[in-house]
């Protein structure tokens, strides 16, 4: 086990039934950090030379610009479209789709990254209206998803959330890994 460092939280499992858990998020709310994350998604993106944004840390992992594209499909396939059906259909049966394949079919590493960016970020405006539009009384309309079962619309809201955090913390060690062979001797 390791003791985290003093100011660095880490989510402990189990530790729920000991810290009151915070307010469920409002649809504006989620709109709110649906927008700071995709800021800080596009400025870690705008910041990476062409060479690093499509560097891979190891064989087979994903370079920056593959997590953007994957950032892509996600936004419409993983939540916006399902939202749209939970509210529109009756406990719609959701779909998935193969995230690796799809990731292979786009040729994202060989993208111009402005491009790229260009369509998420137009992507996510289109997100954020129609999530700050959502009312309180459409929060809990379901649906089924194959592989976990029943979704609400205010779980796909959290886990939309969660989800651009995952995948910023990802840009992020990418980056780490790429300068960690120049750090000589300041790695800390
Ligand atoms: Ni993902």
């Amino acid at each position: 086990m390791t003791t985290p460092e003093p100011g660095h939280n880490r989510y402990v499992r189990g530790v729920e039934a000991l810290v009151p858990a915070v307010d469920p998020l409002t649809p504006r709310q989620v709109a709110a950090l649906l927008r700071a994350s995709a800021g800080a998604v596009r400025a870690e993106l705008e910041a990476l030379p062409r060479q690093l944004a499509a560097w891979h840390p190891r064989p087979g992992e994903w370079c920056a610009l593959q997590v953007l594209g994957h950032l892509i499909e996600s936004e419409r396939r993983a939540f916006a479209e399902r939202i749209e059906r939970l509210l529109r259909e009756d406990r719609p049966r959701l779909e998935t789709w193969d995230q690796e394949a799809t990731a292979e079919s786009r040729n994202d590493c060989d993208r111009d990254p402005t491009e790229l960016l260009e369509e998420f970020v137009e992507a996510r405006e289109a997100s954020i209206g129609m999530v700050a539009g959502l009312q309180p009384g459409q929060l809990q309309r379901e649906g089924e998803h194959p592989l976990v079962g029943r979704l609400s619309v205010a779980e796909l809201l959290h886990g939309w959330v969660h989800h651009d955090r995952e995948h910023l913390k990802q840009l992020f060690s990418i980056v780490q890994a790429a300068v960690e062979r120049h750090l000589g001797n300041a790695r800390l």
